[in-house]
C-alpha cells in the first residue's frame, strides 16, 4: 500500500510538473519588428564584408545572439510596397499595390493587419515610427489594431530634428503632439518605455526607423566620429549608428525587464540601400529602386533566445515570413479566406525541416517595368526590354548574364513569373501590371501638348515625390 501511495504520490508529481513546464513553453512569446529603412546590405558589421568604417556593435551582438538569414528579401525595391507586404503576409500586388505612390496612398482599411492577428489573443500592441501605409489620419494605424502609435504617417521620409512642424505633424495616437530631440532616438526611448509598461504580458512591437533614410541628418558629435573624407558617407554613417544605439536601447530594456528569452524579435531594411546616398550593399549590384539582389536582398535576423539557436541560414526567407513566424509562435491560427504568401520560418531555422523550394517575385508595374523572379538559385531580372538571367549560387553580384546562354531557363523562370502575376490585382493608379514592349514609346508619339505638359508636370511631382522617399 505505501509503495501504491508513494508511486502515485510521484505520478502526481510528475505531472504536475510536467504540466508546469508545458505551460511555460506555451508562455506567449512577445513580439517584436524592427524595420531599418534603406540600410545598405553591407553597412552592417554582421556582414562579413562590411564596409570598413562601419559601426554597428548593437546589431552584431544582437546578429551573435540570433540566426542571421543570408538570404532575407523584402517583397519591393522601394519602401511602401514592403511595408504592405509585411504587415498582411501577402504580395502587396494582391492589392494592386505596385509602386511607392500606390501603397502610400493606402492600405485598404478592409485588409486584416498584424496587430489585428494579434489582438483577440491578449496582445498590447504598438507602432513607432514610420507608416508609410495612408496619407493622413483616416490611415493611422492607431485605427488598425495598434494600441500605442508615435510617429508619423504621411510620407516616406521625415526630418530629425523637426519634430513639430504641423505640415509634418509627429503623431501620438491620433493626437499631433510637439516633439523635440533626434528623432531616432525618441523611437528608441518610446519603444523601450512601451516593453516597461508592458512586461508582465504578451506584447507586439513594431519600431519603424526612418534612419537611415533621407535626409542626410545626424547629431554634429556623432558625424565628427567618422572620417571617410566624405560629410554624406559620414552623416550616413552617423544615422545608422544613431539607430544601432536604438536597438541597443530596446535589447537592453527586453534584457532588463526578464522578457529577452521569450521575446521573438526581428530585424530587417525595407528595402536596399540608395546608392545616390553613400549606401554600402557589397557584394550585391544595384541598390534602392531596382531589382537586383542590391535592391530586394537586405540584412536579415531573426532572434528568439528561448526557442532559436544563434547561426547562420542560407535558407531564402522574405519579408512575407515575419507574420506566419510570429503567428506560429503565438499559437495564432493564419487565416483561411487569405491565405499568405509567406510561411512560418521557425521549423527551417531550428533546422526541423530542410528549406523548401520556394519561388520569390518582385513587380513594380508598367510605369518603373522592373519585374524579377527567383527560382531555386536561378534568378531573372528585367526592366523594360533588358532581361537578364543569373545563377546566384556562383554569381551573387549578378555580373554575370546568362540570358543568352540559358533560354531554356530564362523561358521558364518568364512563365512562372507570368502564371504569378496573372493572380495578382491590376495597379490601382496608373499602368500596367507588367511594361511590355511599345507601351510607352506607342504613348509618346501620339501625346497633345496639354499632355505632354502634363506628362512633364507628373515626371516633376513624381521627381519630387522620390526625393521625399517613397
Ligand atoms: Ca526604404
Amino acid at each position: 500500500m505505501k509503495a501504491a501511495h508513494l508511486l502515485s504520490g510521484i505520478v502526481a508529481l510528475l505531472f504536475t510538473a510536467s504540466l508546469a513546464s508545458e505551460t511555460a513553453a506555451q508562455a506567449k512569446p512577445n513580439i517584436v519588428v524592427i524595420v531599418a529603412d534603406d540600410l545598405g546590405y553591407a553597412d552592417v558589421l554582421f556582414n562579413p564584408r562590411h564596409a570598413k568604417e562601419v559601426t554597428t556593435p548593437n546589431l552584431d551582438a544582437l546578429a551573435k545572439a540570433s540566426v542571421i538569414c543570408r538570404q532575407g528579401y523584402v517583397t519591393g525595391n522601394v519602401c511602401s510596397p514592403t511595408r504592405v507586404g509585411l504587415m498582411t503576409g501577402r504580395y502587396q500586388q494582391r492589392l494592386g499595390l505596385y509602386t511607392g505612390g500606390e501603397a502610400g496612398s493606402g492600405l485598404p482599411m478592409s485588409e486584416t493587419i498584424f496587430p489585428q492577428f494579434l489582438k483577440p489573443s491578449g496582445y498590447a500592441t504598438a507602432q513607432f515610427g514610420k507608416w508609410h501605409l495612408g496619407p493622413d489620419p483616416a490611415w493611422s494605424p492607431a485605427l488598425r489594431g495598434f494600441d500605442d502609435v508615435f510617429g508619423f504617417l504621411g510620407r516616406g521620409a521625415h526630418d530629425y530634428f523637426k519634430l513639430d512642424d504641423p505640415n509634418d505633424p509627429i503623431y501620438r495616437g491620433t493626437t499631433v503632439v510637439q516633439e523635440t530631440g533626434y528623432l531616432t532616438d525618441r523611437l528608441g526611448e518610446e519603444t523601450a518605455a512601451f516593453i516597461t509598461r508592458n512586461k508582465s504580458r504578451p506584447f507586439f512591437a513594431y519600431l519603424a526607423f526612418n534612419a537611415v533614410h533621407s535626409p542626410l541628418q545626424a547629431p554634429s558629435d556623432e558625424i565628427a566620429k567618422f572620417n571617410t573624407g566624405d560629410i554624406n558617407r559620414n552623416t550616413l554613417l552617423a544615422m545608422g549608428k544613431r539607430m544601432d544605439d536604438a536597438v541597443g536601447r530596446v535589447v537592453a530594456t527586453l534584457k532588463l525587464e526578464g522578457v529577452w528569452e521569450n521575446t521573438l524579435l526581428f530585424f530587417l531594411s525595407d528595402n536596399g540601400g540608395p546608392l545616390a546616398q553613400t549606401a554600402n550593399n557589397t557584394p550585391l549590384r544595384g541598390g534602392k529602386h531596382s531589382d537586383y539582389e542590391g535592391g530586394v536582398r537586405v540584412p536579415f535576423l531573426v532572434c528568439w533566445p528561448a526557442m532559436l539557436e544563434a547561426g547562420e541560414s542560407q535558407a531564402v526567407v522574405s519579408s512575407l515570413d515575419i507574420l506566419p513566424t510570429a503567428l506560429a509562435a503565438a499559437g495564432v491560427s493564419a487565416p483561411a479566406d487569405k491565405p499568405f504568401d509567406g510561411i512560418n520560418l521557425l521549423p527551417i531555422l531550428r533546422g526541423e525541416t530542410p528549406s523548401p523550394a520556394r519561388d520569390l517575385f518582385w513587380c513594380s508595374g508598367s510605369e518603373a517595368g522592373w519585374w524579377a523572379v527567383r527560382s531555386g538559385d536561378w534568378k531573372l531580372v528585367a526592366q523594360r526590354s533588358r532581361v537578364e538571367l543569373f545563377d546566384l549560387a556562383r554569381d551573387v553580384s549578378e555580373a554575370n548574364d546568362l540570358a543568352q546562354a540559358r533560354p531554356d531557363k530564362l523561358a521558364e523562370l518568364t512563365t512562372r513569373h507570368d502564371a504569378w502575376l496573372a493572380q495578382m490585382a491590376s495597379p490601382v493608379k496608373a499602368g500596367e501590371k507588367k511594361w511590355a514592349p511599345g507601351m510607352s514609346t506607342a504613348k509618346e508619339g501620339k501625346r497633345t501638348p496639354e499632355e505632354k505638359q502634363r506628362a512633364r508636370d507628373e515626371a516633376r511631382a513624381r521627381k519630387k515625390a522620390e526625393k521625399d522617399g517613397p
